[in-house]
Protein backbone atom coordinates (compact mmCIF):
# COMPACT_ATOMS: atom_id res chain seq x y z
CA UNK A 1 0.00 0.00 0.00
CA UNK A 2 1.29 3.53 -0.72
CA UNK A 3 -0.08 7.08 0.82
CA UNK A 4 -1.43 10.06 -1.22
CA UNK A 5 -2.28 13.75 0.31
CA UNK A 6 -3.68 15.66 -2.60
CA UNK A 7 -3.73 18.83 -1.58
CA UNK A 8 -5.87 21.36 -3.11
CA UNK A 9 -7.47 24.93 -2.04
CA UNK A 10 -7.57 28.17 -4.05
CA UNK A 11 -5.04 30.30 -5.78
CA UNK A 12 -2.17 31.82 -3.04
CA UNK A 13 -4.23 29.82 -0.36
CA UNK A 14 -0.70 28.08 1.10
CA UNK A 15 -0.52 25.06 -0.34
CA UNK A 16 2.98 24.66 -1.33
CA UNK A 17 4.11 26.17 1.95
CA UNK A 18 2.02 23.52 3.74
CA UNK A 19 3.80 20.63 1.58
CA UNK A 20 7.42 22.28 2.05
CA UNK A 21 6.38 22.38 5.88
CA UNK A 22 5.06 19.01 6.40
CA UNK A 23 8.18 17.55 4.91
CA UNK A 24 10.50 19.67 7.02
CA UNK A 25 8.43 18.49 9.75
CA UNK A 26 8.80 14.79 8.82
CA UNK A 27 12.54 15.40 8.65
CA UNK A 28 12.58 15.95 12.35
CA UNK A 29 10.72 12.68 12.92
CA UNK A 30 12.87 11.17 10.49
CA UNK A 31 10.09 10.38 8.63
CA UNK A 32 10.31 10.27 4.71
CA UNK A 33 7.72 12.53 2.92
CA UNK A 34 7.54 12.98 -0.40
CA UNK A 35 6.38 16.24 -3.09
CA UNK A 36 5.30 15.92 -6.13
CA UNK A 37 4.90 19.53 -8.26
CA UNK A 38 1.70 18.76 -10.15
CA UNK A 39 1.35 22.58 -10.87
CA UNK A 40 2.23 23.18 -14.66
CA UNK A 41 2.36 26.95 -13.77
CA UNK A 42 4.03 26.74 -10.66
CA UNK A 43 6.90 29.56 -10.09
CA UNK A 44 8.50 29.13 -7.31
CA UNK A 45 8.22 26.29 -4.35
CA UNK A 46 10.46 25.82 -1.32
CA UNK A 47 10.15 21.96 -0.82
CA UNK A 48 12.44 18.89 -2.55
CA UNK A 49 10.26 18.05 -5.43
CA UNK A 50 10.87 13.93 -5.44
CA UNK A 51 9.41 15.20 -9.64
CA UNK A 52 7.68 17.95 -11.33
CA UNK A 53 4.90 18.14 -13.85
CA UNK A 54 6.72 20.78 -15.34
CA UNK A 55 8.94 18.74 -17.07
CA UNK A 56 5.98 16.71 -19.11
CA UNK A 57 4.16 19.45 -19.91
CA UNK A 58 4.66 23.31 -18.99
CA UNK A 59 1.30 26.38 -18.95
CA UNK A 60 3.83 28.30 -21.01
CA UNK A 61 4.21 26.12 -23.96
CA UNK A 62 0.62 25.61 -24.35
CA UNK A 63 -0.22 28.70 -24.09
CA UNK A 64 2.42 29.66 -26.89
CA UNK A 65 1.43 27.09 -29.03
CA UNK A 66 0.10 28.63 -32.26
CA UNK A 67 -2.47 25.78 -33.25
CA UNK A 68 -4.37 26.19 -29.62
CA UNK A 69 -4.56 29.63 -28.73
CA UNK A 70 -4.89 29.28 -24.63
CA UNK A 71 -5.22 31.70 -22.44
CA UNK A 72 -3.57 30.77 -18.62
CA UNK A 73 -6.69 29.01 -17.33
CA UNK A 74 -7.49 27.04 -20.52
CA UNK A 75 -4.03 26.10 -20.58
CA UNK A 76 -3.83 24.90 -17.19
CA UNK A 77 -6.61 22.78 -17.55
CA UNK A 78 -5.21 21.02 -20.87
CA UNK A 79 -2.18 20.32 -18.81
CA UNK A 80 -4.12 18.43 -16.68
CA UNK A 81 -6.22 16.91 -18.66
CA UNK A 82 -3.25 15.83 -21.17
CA UNK A 83 -1.65 14.24 -17.88
CA UNK A 84 -4.69 12.07 -17.66
CA UNK A 85 -4.37 10.91 -21.14
CA UNK A 86 -2.15 7.56 -21.91
CA UNK A 87 1.19 9.32 -22.04
CA UNK A 88 0.60 11.26 -19.60
CA UNK A 89 -0.49 8.73 -17.45
CA UNK A 90 2.92 6.12 -18.65
CA UNK A 91 5.14 9.74 -17.43
CA UNK A 92 3.33 9.73 -14.10
CA UNK A 93 3.46 6.15 -13.17
CA UNK A 94 6.96 6.09 -13.86
CA UNK A 95 7.91 8.93 -12.00
CA UNK A 96 6.38 7.22 -9.51
CA UNK A 97 8.04 4.33 -9.66
CA UNK A 98 7.46 0.99 -7.47
CA UNK A 99 7.87 1.80 -3.44
CA UNK A 100 5.95 0.31 -0.78
CA UNK A 101 5.06 2.32 1.99
CA UNK A 102 5.71 5.77 1.06
CA UNK A 103 3.86 8.92 1.44
CA UNK A 104 3.79 11.48 -0.73
CA UNK A 105 2.11 15.15 -1.23
CA UNK A 106 0.82 16.11 -4.20
CA UNK A 107 0.77 20.14 -4.43
CA UNK A 108 -2.32 20.65 -7.24
CA UNK A 109 -2.69 23.69 -9.16
CA UNK A 110 -4.95 26.32 -7.36
CA UNK A 111 -7.53 26.51 -9.88
CA UNK A 112 -10.74 24.83 -8.05
CA UNK A 113 -12.94 23.92 -10.59
CA UNK A 114 -10.06 21.46 -11.18
CA UNK A 115 -11.61 19.90 -8.34
CA UNK A 116 -14.79 21.64 -8.07
CA UNK A 117 -17.04 20.41 -11.12
CA UNK A 118 -14.38 19.32 -13.38
CA UNK A 119 -13.50 15.64 -13.29
CA UNK A 120 -9.71 15.54 -14.35
CA UNK A 121 -8.76 15.47 -10.35
CA UNK A 122 -11.59 12.89 -10.50
CA UNK A 123 -9.82 10.37 -12.68
CA UNK A 124 -6.57 11.29 -10.92
CA UNK A 125 -7.70 10.09 -7.62
CA UNK A 126 -8.83 6.50 -9.44
CA UNK A 127 -5.61 6.08 -11.37
CA UNK A 128 -3.72 6.23 -8.41
CA UNK A 129 -5.85 4.30 -6.38
CA UNK A 130 -5.31 1.59 -9.11
CA UNK A 131 -1.79 2.12 -8.64
CA UNK A 132 -2.25 0.63 -5.11
CA UNK A 133 -2.27 4.29 -3.49
CA UNK A 134 -4.72 5.14 -0.04
CA UNK A 135 -5.57 8.75 -0.86
CA UNK A 136 -7.11 11.53 1.01
CA UNK A 137 -7.83 14.94 -0.01
CA UNK A 138 -6.42 18.28 1.97
CA UNK A 139 -8.31 21.18 0.90
CA UNK A 140 -6.74 24.26 2.12
CA UNK A 141 -8.25 27.40 3.19
CA UNK A 142 -6.52 30.70 4.01
CA UNK A 143 -7.79 31.56 7.77
CA UNK A 144 -7.76 35.52 6.71
CA UNK A 145 -11.04 34.88 3.96
CA UNK A 146 -12.88 32.69 6.96
CA UNK A 147 -13.30 35.42 9.54
CA UNK A 148 -17.23 35.58 9.12
CA UNK A 149 -19.99 33.63 8.90
CA UNK A 150 -20.28 33.97 5.63
CA UNK A 151 -17.20 33.83 4.27
CA UNK A 152 -17.13 30.79 6.41
CA UNK A 153 -20.63 29.87 4.91
CA UNK A 154 -19.08 30.06 1.33
CA UNK A 155 -15.64 28.13 1.71
CA UNK A 156 -17.14 25.66 3.77
CA UNK A 157 -19.83 25.07 0.50
CA UNK A 158 -16.46 24.78 -1.47
CA UNK A 159 -15.09 22.58 1.05
CA UNK A 160 -18.33 20.41 0.70
CA UNK A 161 -18.10 20.11 -3.43
CA UNK A 162 -14.73 18.77 -3.55
CA UNK A 163 -15.82 16.48 -0.77
CA UNK A 164 -18.63 15.45 -2.95
CA UNK A 165 -16.94 15.69 -6.07
CA UNK A 166 -13.52 13.26 -5.18
CA UNK A 167 -15.24 10.96 -2.92
CA UNK A 168 -11.89 10.21 -0.77
CA UNK A 169 -11.15 10.72 2.99
CA UNK A 170 -11.18 14.72 3.42
CA UNK A 171 -9.28 17.21 5.84
CA UNK A 172 -10.10 21.23 5.65
CA UNK A 173 -6.96 22.74 6.92
CA UNK A 174 -7.07 26.62 8.02
CA UNK A 175 -3.65 28.15 7.50
CA UNK A 176 -1.92 31.38 8.01
CA UNK A 177 -3.21 31.23 11.45
CA UNK A 178 -0.01 32.93 12.58
CA UNK A 179 -0.78 36.37 10.59
CA UNK A 180 -4.30 36.56 12.46
CA UNK A 181 -4.66 39.18 15.62
CA UNK A 182 -5.83 37.96 19.04
CA UNK A 183 -9.17 38.69 18.16
CA UNK A 184 -9.37 37.46 14.77
CA UNK A 185 -7.64 34.19 16.04
CA UNK A 186 -10.36 34.05 18.55
CA UNK A 187 -13.32 34.40 15.91
CA UNK A 188 -11.62 31.59 14.34
CA UNK A 189 -12.04 29.25 17.21
CA UNK A 190 -15.64 29.53 17.20
CA UNK A 191 -15.93 28.35 13.57
CA UNK A 192 -14.02 24.97 14.18
CA UNK A 193 -16.65 23.58 16.60
CA UNK A 194 -19.09 25.88 14.65
CA UNK A 195 -23.12 26.17 15.70
CA UNK A 196 -23.76 27.53 12.50
CA UNK A 197 -27.09 28.83 12.67
CA UNK A 198 -25.66 30.67 15.71
CA UNK A 199 -22.84 32.20 13.81
CA UNK A 200 -25.50 33.10 10.78
CA UNK A 201 -28.18 35.08 13.55
CA UNK A 202 -24.83 36.67 14.74
CA UNK A 203 -23.47 38.21 11.96
CA UNK A 204 -24.30 41.71 11.51
CA UNK A 205 -21.99 42.17 8.39
CA UNK A 206 -24.47 41.37 5.76
CA UNK A 207 -25.07 42.90 3.33
CA UNK A 208 -28.78 43.81 0.90
CA UNK A 209 -28.08 40.90 -1.15
CA UNK A 210 -27.45 38.55 1.85
CA UNK A 211 -30.84 39.65 3.76
CA UNK A 212 -32.90 39.17 0.85
CA UNK A 213 -31.13 35.52 0.67
CA UNK A 214 -30.98 35.09 4.72
CA UNK A 215 -33.72 32.16 4.45
CA UNK A 216 -31.56 30.19 1.83
CA UNK A 217 -28.01 31.02 3.93
CA UNK A 218 -29.63 29.83 6.90
CA UNK A 219 -31.20 26.17 5.03
CA UNK A 220 -27.41 26.07 4.12
CA UNK A 221 -26.15 26.44 7.22
CA UNK A 222 -28.96 24.42 8.72
CA UNK A 223 -27.51 21.13 6.07
CA UNK A 224 -23.90 21.47 7.23
CA UNK A 225 -24.76 21.49 10.54
CA UNK A 226 -27.08 18.98 10.91
CA UNK A 227 -24.78 16.09 8.87
CA UNK A 228 -21.07 17.78 10.40
CA UNK A 229 -20.18 17.86 6.68
CA UNK A 230 -17.83 20.30 7.07
CA UNK A 231 -14.70 20.37 9.80
CA UNK A 232 -11.64 23.01 9.78
CA UNK A 233 -8.31 22.02 11.50
CA UNK A 234 -6.10 25.67 12.18
CA UNK A 235 -2.83 25.65 11.11
CA UNK A 236 0.45 27.80 12.21
CA UNK A 237 3.34 26.96 10.32
CA UNK A 238 5.41 28.33 13.27
CA UNK A 239 4.80 25.57 15.62
CA UNK A 240 5.65 22.31 15.51
CA UNK A 241 2.46 20.94 17.78
CA UNK A 242 0.24 22.56 14.94
CA UNK A 243 1.99 20.66 12.08
CA UNK A 244 2.36 17.39 14.69
CA UNK A 245 -1.15 17.75 15.29
CA UNK A 246 -2.13 17.64 11.80
CA UNK A 247 0.23 15.27 10.12
CA UNK A 248 -1.23 12.68 12.96
CA UNK A 249 -4.93 13.99 11.50
CA UNK A 250 -3.66 13.04 8.11
CA UNK A 251 -1.72 9.57 8.69
CA UNK A 252 -5.42 8.74 10.51
CA UNK A 253 -7.24 9.68 7.55
CA UNK A 254 -5.07 7.65 5.27
CA UNK A 255 -4.80 5.17 7.83
CA UNK A 256 -1.36 5.26 7.18
CA UNK A 257 0.72 2.55 8.56
CA UNK A 258 -2.09 0.01 9.57
CA UNK A 259 -1.04 -2.70 6.93
CA UNK A 260 2.27 -2.52 7.70
CA UNK A 261 3.95 -5.95 8.27
CA UNK A 262 4.12 -6.46 12.77
CA UNK A 263 8.03 -6.38 13.29
CA UNK A 264 9.07 -9.65 14.47
CA UNK A 265 12.72 -10.65 15.29
CA UNK A 266 13.94 -14.17 15.49
CA UNK A 267 13.88 -16.09 18.61
CA UNK A 268 15.18 -19.57 19.29
CA UNK A 269 13.80 -21.61 22.04
CA UNK A 270 16.23 -23.09 24.49
CA UNK A 271 17.06 -26.58 24.56
CA UNK A 272 16.17 -28.16 27.54
CA UNK A 273 18.65 -30.37 27.27
CA UNK A 274 21.51 -27.24 27.77
CA UNK A 275 19.41 -26.01 30.37
CA UNK A 276 20.55 -25.53 33.86
CA UNK A 277 18.63 -27.07 36.40
CA UNK A 278 17.58 -24.25 38.66
CA UNK A 279 16.50 -25.98 41.45
CA UNK A 280 19.58 -27.59 43.95
CA UNK A 281 18.22 -31.00 45.08
CA UNK A 282 21.44 -31.33 47.44
N1 LIG B 1 2.72 33.88 7.29
C1 LIG B 1 2.32 32.86 6.52
N2 LIG B 1 2.38 32.98 5.18
C2 LIG B 1 1.96 31.94 4.44
C3 LIG B 1 1.46 30.75 5.02
N3 LIG B 1 1.11 29.92 4.02
C4 LIG B 1 1.39 30.55 2.87
N4 LIG B 1 1.91 31.78 3.12
C5 LIG B 1 2.32 32.78 2.12
O1 LIG B 1 1.26 32.96 1.20
C6 LIG B 1 1.74 33.06 -0.13
C7 LIG B 1 1.13 31.99 -1.00
O2 LIG B 1 1.54 30.74 -0.50
P1 LIG B 1 1.73 29.45 -1.43
O3 LIG B 1 2.13 28.33 -0.54
O4 LIG B 1 2.58 29.76 -2.61
O5 LIG B 1 0.23 29.27 -1.90
P2 LIG B 1 -0.33 28.25 -3.00
O6 LIG B 1 -1.66 27.82 -2.51
O7 LIG B 1 0.68 27.18 -3.26
O8 LIG B 1 -0.48 29.21 -4.25
P3 LIG B 1 -0.72 28.80 -5.79
O9 LIG B 1 0.16 27.59 -6.06
O10 LIG B 1 -0.31 30.02 -6.55
O11 LIG B 1 -2.17 28.48 -5.92
C8 LIG B 1 3.25 32.96 -0.03
O12 LIG B 1 3.78 34.28 0.00
C9 LIG B 1 3.50 32.27 1.29
O13 LIG B 1 4.74 32.64 1.89
C10 LIG B 1 1.38 30.66 6.45
O14 LIG B 1 0.92 29.69 7.05
N5 LIG B 1 1.83 31.76 7.14
MG1 LIG C 1 1.59 26.54 -5.07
Amino acid sequence: MRYAQLVLGPAGSGKSTYCAAIQKHAETLNRVINVVNLDPAAEAFSYNALFDVRDLIHVDDVMQAEDMDFGPNGGLVFCMEYLMEPDGREWLKEQLGDYDDDCILFDCPGQIELYTHMDVMKRMVQQLQSWDFRVCAVFILDAGYMADASKFLSGSLTALSVMVQLEVPHLNVLTKMDLLNQAAQEQIETFLEPEIHELLVSDHSVSKFNKKYRKLTSALGQVLEEFSLVRYIPLNINKEESLTDLLIQADFALQYGEDADVKTQDFEYPDPEDEEPDVDFN
